[in-house]
Order: C-alpha cells, then structure tokens, then sequence
C-alpha cells in the first residue's frame, strides 16, 4: 500500500526575488548572515560557544568542508560564513520528539519544503515507520538493532542489502561500517563520493597511481599559477579564498575557469582582518575564462597542443617520470581548432595566451570540484588536465600539483579506511588477518547500480549511515520506487530529510550524536578522527551538550546493529561493544588494516595530526602498472543539443548544504528569495520569445527518454549562449539514472540536456 509521499520538494507558488550578483565575497555581511543564523538557530551562547571551538586543536572538525587548515598554526579559528551555518544547523536549539511524527504523517510531511524539513531540529530518539502505517512511532534501540539484524538475516542472499555512507562520518565509524557490510557478506557500500568526486579518484589512480590529489596547502604559498576550475569556493570552499588570497601576496597568479563569474573569485574580504573589510577587498581572480558548460576537455586539449607544438615541455621530467608521452604527442599534434573552439566557447587566441602564462609559470596548481566530475566526459577531461601536469612536470614539486577539492569533510577519509564497494585483493587479506571477517571478491553496487538493484527487486533492505539518497540521487522518481521496494529502509542521521518519508515498506530513524557534542562511553570522552582534501588526519571532538540523551554515537550504532547480527550469523572475532567503549581500540585495528596509520594513536594526538603517504607528492613515485605517470589520450566527444535544447547544470546556492536548504537565498548570485529557478543568458531569453519571470516547464531529454518537471522561473543570468543554471536537489528529476560518467559512473549533474517551454503552452 502507498503511502502518498512526495518525493520531491514541493512546487514554489511565488516568484522569485532577484538583484544584481554581489561584487565582493565575505566580507561585513557574511558575518551578520552568519550571526542571523546563529541566533535562530543555536541561541546566541549555544552559537559563540560552538564557534569557539571549530578546527582548533582539541575542538571538532568543522562540518562544512574538507579544505585543510594552515599546519601548525591551527590555534587561530579558522572562521568562514558557511562553516559557521553548518555548525549552528547541528547545534540548534530546536528538536523533533516522538510528539511531532504523532502528529504529523509522514505523507503530510513529504508536502512541506526541504527548508521546513530541516528547520525543524534536531532528531532525538529512534523511531519506527511499520509496515502498513502512516505515522512514525517510537521504538527502543535494542528493538531497532534487532529489526535490522532480523530483516538482513531473512534475505536470500546478503548480496540484497545495500549500505550506503555519506562523507560527514567519521574514520572510526565508517571502518566499523564496511567491516559490518563485509563480515555480512557485500560489498555492497555505495556512498556521496560515487555522486561526487569518483571521476576524480578513477581518473587519478590510472595516470598517477593515487586517487587523491598530490598538494599540501604550504604549496599554495609557492605556486606562480592556480587554475581553479568548475569550482565556486566562495559558497563551498570559503576558507579557500584565505589560501587563495595569501597565495596571490605570494605572487601567484590565479585563473577562473567557469561558466559563471562566482562572486568568491571576484573581490573577497576577509572577516577576520577589519582593514580589509572596509576596504574594496582584494582581487582574487586574475583571469576569468568563460567556458562553456563541458567545453574543459576541449579547452585543455588546445592548451596542450600550444604546449606540444611550441616544444614548451619538460624533457627531462617526461623522460623519467611518464609514460605514453609518445602516442600522446602524435595524437595531439593536430587538433581541430573550429571543434575546440566551439565545444569551449573560448577563442583559438585566448587558448595560445593561456598556455604562454602556462609554459611560463614555474609550477602550476590546478583545482577543480563538481564542475569537472558531473560529466559524461569527465575522466577524460581530469586525465586531459593531468597531462598538462606531467608535460611541465607540475607534480611531485614544490608550489605545484593536482588538487580535487573534496566535498564533505571526511569523504576522503571514509574512503581510505574501506568505503568502496570494490575491494582490493590487500583490503581483502588485511581485513581478515586483522579481524577473521571473509570479505567476498565479487564487486558491490556503487549509488547509481544500488538504485537499479532496488527498482529490479534484487535488493530489499537499504541502510544508511547518514546522508539523504533519496534527494542527492539522479532521478528521484525513480529512487523513490527503489525506496519504496524495500522491504526495511534505516537512516542513521542528525536532521529529519525527505530520505526519512520516501521509504521501505518498514523504516527506521536512528539519530545520532553531531560532531559538535560530546561523545562519552565508558572509559571515558570520545574523539574521532578525519582526513582533510589534503591527505591530513587528525582528531575531533565536540564539546556541546548532546541534543537528546536517547543518542547514541555513530560507532556504537553500528556495533548494536553488528551484535544483533552476531548473535544469529557469526561472522568475525571481533567484541563489537568493546570497541565502543574507547575508540582507540577502533584506531588500533584500522591501524593493522589500512597502510599508512602506523603509530596512529599517539600520531593522532599531535596538534595537527599527520599527513598519510602520498608517494606522487612525497618522492615522485607512480603505483601504476608503467610505474611512471602515464598520458592518456581521449576523443573528444561533446553533447549535441539540438536545436531549442540547452545543456544544464545542477549547482548549489550560497544557503544550502547538499540537500540541506537553509533558506531561498543565494546572496552571492542576487538572488534574494527563490530556488525554483533556471538562469539563462539574456539574449537566449530574447531570441526564444521568453522575458525573464516566465514560468516554464523543463523537459530533459535523454536517449529516447523525455523527463518533464514543472513550473521554474526564468532568471536573466550572465550565463554562456546555450547554457542553463537551475539548482540541485530541485533539479534531479531531470537527470536521467542512465545518465553517468564513463569509468567512475557518477550522474551527469552538470550535462543535462533540457527542452524550455512556456508553462501555458
Ligand atoms: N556551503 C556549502 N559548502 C559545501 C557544500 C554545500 O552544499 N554548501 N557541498 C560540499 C560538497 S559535498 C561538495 S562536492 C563541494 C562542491 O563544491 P562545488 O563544486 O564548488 O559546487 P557546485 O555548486 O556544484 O559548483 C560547481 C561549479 O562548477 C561550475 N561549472 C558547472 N559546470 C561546469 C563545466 O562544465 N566546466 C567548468 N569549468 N565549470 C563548471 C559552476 O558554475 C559552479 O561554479 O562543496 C562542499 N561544500
Ligand atoms: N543534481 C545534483 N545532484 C548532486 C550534486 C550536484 O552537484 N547536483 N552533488 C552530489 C554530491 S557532490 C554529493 S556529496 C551528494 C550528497 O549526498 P549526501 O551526502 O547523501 O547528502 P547530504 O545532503 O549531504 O546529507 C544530509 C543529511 O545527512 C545527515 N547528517 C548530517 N550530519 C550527519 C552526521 O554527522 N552523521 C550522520 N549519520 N548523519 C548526518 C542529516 O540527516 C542530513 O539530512 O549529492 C550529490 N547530488
Ligand atoms: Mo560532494
């Protein structure tokens, strides 16, 4: 039976309010936004008091994002507005008690906004949705664990269980996760990575050796060039712009490669120095390159072509260092410029004048985030970017090296200590030397083949560990029939979100302490640990009150659920409620698991942490087949819209975390209120009878198959011809599941192919 959710946000009834983009990032107001939201949502101590203690030693890791902080210097608070918002929406005041899901059906709940889901707190005790009822009620963690333990254990096969993470988790509780999901029997374990920065990881490991980028934030300070590309880090990166900032006064030179000129790569002032507030702030953008949406492949193709032909490469770095230099150069030799020029939108001229400040940059950093990862394309266009590296010999080299910017703040970590639903023949060994679980070979569902597993009834329980699949997915109408397959859906969280209404036909709610809270077991005060974009580990712990006293740690959910599990299948040696109570035991085991964490207990103790090995970065070394970084050549191949049909993309607004809606704002770009919009350029609007305000109706077109969604406003947007903007999670049900990167089979975010009509029509 249905039970009636919406799984999509509701429809907006009022236009937007839109004004002109800012012209300067931070600055005065991005302090009073972050007080404003401070103040509603923690109370003023509650605000200050969490403030205080974000990324200081000893304090919790900020929840906002995975850049790093300055080594050795971490006693200054490394302040930013979007951090700030990240840490009062956990530490509100605010609470969801078994009273609200009384009175509120999850029906009537899945017809409320995201922002309203949201706002309404923090979740505070268990709660089960059973089979065939409308309200959630409350249930004991002992019967929670044992209802999942219960339905895993009457599936045919654990192959039918899907584990998903997302990247806020920390290291002790997502290697616990994936041992359970492993000592079960699957490998089973999609996460947001998959969505998010896999295009980057498969792309790096086969031309470098490593999926993770070769700088550490000092390099910053030695750079003569960044490019930062498809990236906008005033919104999602804001500590960023400090590092950017510092590395101009240390001479470098920044260029911005981007279909929107986001404000943060403009003019930024920083909040913590008074002078340059009330000043015009500093520049950070040298250069800005309009792409258009997809055009980077191309882009970078004829910017190594100038390199090539002009004989502007590194011999002696090429020599020892890489392989395939050969075939790479024959194949790029001759390029066709009228195809280069049109896919990127820049001219032939501007290309050669890059590459000249390119060939005459002594190391080069270059950074990228979604803009690059969310296309069909985009392993090819990360290994083109790659090669631009390896022919001036921009790794393994001061001030100069790749650099993904990672999204959550520990999906890099989550990752290194065993979230892949491919297991490698060493995790394999080590994990059963190290606990006597049998990891099995065969590979598990990554996000987008969990989705079809559900849909074709292959797989029946879904159980996360944080995170909201339902809305961060392509294609939500089809991921809520996959939700709606299961027979037991379970979501380990901090917030209520439209994951929690678009179910199994059981569900449970399992809320969880918050990175800001105090975590104590019975030795004592708990801290976790996180890996940073660069490659850092180090430890965090809150120190507020915890939301409700009913919540229970990430870590010792999953050693209720694995116990409960224990108790009728066995499946390793392990006393899952001895870890619990001193996570130093965790680390222990991760330790004889994972390489890299020797001596990690006293080294995580250290002020800053430790940097893992990196050996591109550290000593030039290359884990590849060739044992050298290796050139990878790829066609080019482009989207072809037709005539009337535009390419979207599917961003995040200034007041918004993933599918975590603070509010309808998105100050950066002008936008005061509205998140039902698509920015389009000026002229397009024109020349296809529209005016902006028009109410339209997209429809994505992909294959054979069309993908209707209704009533978007138009926006006027310095935008490329032929381009559109509209925001994510909105957006998704345009994204078809078919739809991924080749290689790392992450959704097309980025390259949606749209029809816009006139909602009368
Ligand atoms: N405040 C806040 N911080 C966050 C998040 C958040 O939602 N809110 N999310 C976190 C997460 S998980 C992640 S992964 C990161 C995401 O950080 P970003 O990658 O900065 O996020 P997006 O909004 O997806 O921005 C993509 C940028 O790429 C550009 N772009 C789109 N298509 C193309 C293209 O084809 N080529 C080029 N060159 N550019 C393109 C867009 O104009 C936009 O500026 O941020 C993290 N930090
Ligand atoms: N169209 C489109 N889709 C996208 C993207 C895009 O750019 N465009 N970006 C993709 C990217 S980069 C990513 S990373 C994914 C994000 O996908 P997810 O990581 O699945 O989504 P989030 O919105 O970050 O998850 C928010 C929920 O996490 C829970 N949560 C918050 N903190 C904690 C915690 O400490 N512990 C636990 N257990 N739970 C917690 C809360 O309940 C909250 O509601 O979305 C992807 N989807
Ligand atoms: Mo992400």
């Amino acid at each position: 039976m249905s039970r009636e959710t919406i799984e999509t946000p509701p429809i907006e009834d009022t236009p937007p309010i839109t004004g002109k983009p800012s012209s300067s990032a931070a600055g005065a107001t991005a302090i009073l936004s972050t007080i404003k939201h401070g103040i509603t949502r923690s109370g003023v101590t509650g605000s200050i008091r969490s403030l205080s203690k974000v990324n200081k030693f000893g304090g919790f890791d900020c929840p906002g994002c995975a850049w790093p902080d300055p080594d050795g210097h971490r006693t200054i608070a490394e302040f930013c507005e979007n951090g700030a918002k990240a840490v009062a929406d956990e530490a509100t005041s605010k609470k969801i008690t078994a009273n609200f899901f009384q009175k509120h059906s999850v029906a009537e709940l899945s017809r409320k906004s995201d922002e309203w889901l949201n706002s309404q707190g923090r979740l505070t005790s268990p709660m089960l949705l059973d089979e065939g009822m409308d309200n959630y009620t409350p249930i004991s963690w002992k019967e929670s664990f044992e209802l999942i333990a219960e339905e895993l254990c009457s599936l045919e096969n654990p192959d039918q269980s899907i584990f998903y993470t997302s990247g806020r988790t920390s290291n002790e509780a997502a290697f616990l996760w994936q041992l359970l999901a492993r000592g079960f029997g699957t490998n089973n374990l999609p996460d947001c990575s998959n969505m998010c920065h896999e295009s980057s990881g498969f792309a790096l490991s086969d031309s470098i050796g490593i999926g993770k980028g070769t700088v550490k934030l000092d390099d910053f300070n030695s750079a003569a060039l960044i490019l930062v590309v498809g990236q906008n880090p005033g919104t999602n990166h804001p500590r960023m712009l400090t590092a950017l900032r510092d590395a101009k006064k240390h001479g470098a030179s920044i260029i911005s490669i981007n279909p929107l000129i986001e404000t943060g790569m403009k003019k930024f002032k920083h909040p913590q120095n008074p002078l340059e507030m009330l000043g015009s702030g500093k520049s950070i953008s040298d250069r800005h390159v309009r792409i258009k949406i997809n055009g980077d492949i191309a882009f970078f193709r004829g910017l190594n072509n100038c390199l090539v032909k002009n004989d502007h490469y590194d011999q002696n770095f090429i020599l020892e260092h890489t392989s395939g230099f050969e075939d790479y150069k024959a194949s790029i030799q001759n390029v066709d410029w009228n195809q280069i020029e049109s896919i990127s939108g820049i001219s032939r001229q501007e290309i050669e004048s890059i590459a000249k400040i390119v060939y005459e940059s002594k190391s080069i950093i270059t950074c990228w985030a979604m803009g690059i990862t969310q296309h069909h394309n985009s392993v090819e266009t990360i290994q083109e970017m790659v090669n631009t590296h390896l022919l001036g010999g921009h790794i393994g080299r001061k001030g100069a090296g790749l650099c993904p910017v990672r999204g959550h703040s520990n999906v890099q970590g989550d990752r290194t200590v065993g979230i892949n639903n491919i297991a490698s023949p060493s995790l394999i060994q080590n994990i059963e030397n190290s606990t006597g679980i049998k990891t099995p070979n065969k590979h598990g569902f990554d996000a987008v083949n969990a989705a079809r597993a559900m849909l074709e009834g292959n797989a029946k329980v879904y159980l996360a560990m944080g995170g909201n699949y339902l809305s961060a997915m392509s294609d939500t109408k089809l991921i809520a029939k996959a939700m709606n397959n299961c027979q037991l859906t379970a979501f380990v969280s901090t917030k209520l979100n439209r994951n929690h209404l678009v179910t199994g036909k059981k569900s449970l709610i399992l809320p969880c302490l918050g990175r800001t809270e105090v975590d104590e077991q019975t030795t004592g005060k708990q801290f976790v640990s996180v890996e940073n974009s660069m490659g850092i580990v180090h430890s965090s712990q809150g120190h507020m009150k915890p939301a409700s006293d009913e919540l229970l740690s990430e870590v010792a959910i999953v050693a209720g659920i694995a116990s409960a599990l224990e108790s009728r299948r066995p499946m390793s040696d392990l006393d899952w409620n001895n870890l619990v109570e001193d996570y130093d035991r965790i680390r222990d085991i991760i330790e004889q698991t994972i390489p890299g964490f020797n001596d990690y207990n006293s080294r995580v103790r250290a002020k800053a942490g430790f940097y893992l090995p990196n050996p591109p970065r550290d000593n030039l070394t290359f884990n590849t087949q060739t044992e050298k970084a290796n050139f990878r050549f790829h066609n080019i191949s482009r989207l072809s819209p037709e005539e009337n049909e535009y390419v979207m993309m599917t961003i995040r607004s200034h007041d918004q975390y993933n599918t975590t809606v603070y509010s309808g704002e998105d100050r950066y770009r002008g936008i005061k209120s509205g998140r039902r919009i698509v920015m389009m350029n000026p002229i397009d609007i024109k020349e296809s009878n529209f005016s902006a305000g028009d109410l339209v109706n997209l429809t994505s077109v992909f294959q054979e198959e069309l993908r209707p969604s209704l009533n978007w406003y138009l926006v006027e947007y310095d935008i490329p011809r032929g381009n559109v903007a509209t925001y994510f999670p909105e957006a998704n049900e345009l994204i078809p599941l078919n739809s991924t990167a080749s290689g790392s089979n992450t959704p097309t975010s980025k390259s949606v192919i749209v029809r816009v009509r006139k909602s009368q029509d």
